[in-house]
């Protein structure tokens, strides 16, 4: 169960995101209405949200998963591989010793990178995607501290997506959403494998948040697929988001 979300506000500056995709520039009004809703959802599903202020200086900062990785034990702050983010993880430390204690508090170090979105946990099993963000030195890294917390980790090279976890969802009770690459690498085999349609492949971007499941709005089949398996579900629309690469995941820190 998690009790803390960490959120941070969209800036204006949220336009100028590292977009890979030719879907126009996000909305900043319509942008911040989303990121109420999404906050709202949170609430719903009893955690704890603290709410930061939007940061100008980094486009990309309201996708706070990316600049740390949150477990039971411990915090472990990234090293972006994206030139315009670095820099995002040194205020989530700050934020983060709030948290935790310093000892706890882990550094991803040069020439190692590892963006958040690339992890994916599985109660105390991680999935590292290695990705044109994470390279195989910070994934070691990454790895070589779960290990000192009884934590353990599993590389995944990806081929196509930003993230790993723009493909993947993981629901608890061995349930994971798949999309796209994914769907026949091996390393998931004995998941219970939920194939999210490719013309839906946005929406494997859901999240768990202590027994709901968190969608995005505008796609019926991934909600009907996730119901089917006893969810409640909840609809957050991230239409602004998804035009810089974002999604669900990416817009909090769970733990
Ligand atoms: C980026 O390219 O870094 C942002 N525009 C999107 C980050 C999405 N984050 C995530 O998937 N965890």
């Amino acid at each position: 169960m998690f009790k803390n979300i960490i959120v941070r506000k969209p800036g204006k500056s949220l336009v100028d995101g590292i977009a890979s995709a030719d879907l126009g520039k996000p909305d900043y009004e319509k942008a911040l209405k989303q990121h109420e809703a999404y906050i709202e959802a949170l609430k719903k599903c009893g955690v704890e949200v603290t709410v930061l202020e939007a940061d100008e200086r980094y486009p990309d900062s309201c996708f706070v998963e990316d600049p740390a990785v949150v477990t039971k034990k411990c915090a472990i702050i990234t090293n972006p591989g994206a030139s315009s983010r670095k820099g995002e993880q040194v205020e989530i430390k700050e934020v983060l010793k709030k948290f935790y204690d310093e000892k706890n508090i882990e550094e991803i170090k040069n020439p190692g990178t590892i963006e958040g979105g690339d992890v994916m946990m599985v109660g105390d099993h991680f999935y590292v995607g290695l990705s044109a963000r994470t390279n195989e030195g910070g994934a070691r890294q990454f790895i070589d501290i779960l290990k000192k917390y009884g934590y353990d980790g599993t590389m995944v090279p990806l081929e196509k997506v930003l993230h790993l976890k723009t493909g993947l969802a993981y629901l608890e009770n061995n349930n994971l959403l798949v999309a796209g690459e994914f769907v026949d690498n091996p390393v998931f085999k004995d998941f219970n494998r939920i194939i999210i349609d490719e013309n839906e492949a946005y929406s494997a971007n859901c999240i768990w948040v202590n027994g709901t499941v968190i969608v995005p709005a505008g796609y019926e089949k991934a909600k009907k697929a996730i119901e089917e398996l006893g969810y409640k579900i909840l609809i957050v629309d991230t239409s602004e988001y998804r035009k810089v690469d974002g999604g669900l995941s990416c817009l909090s820190l769970r733990f």
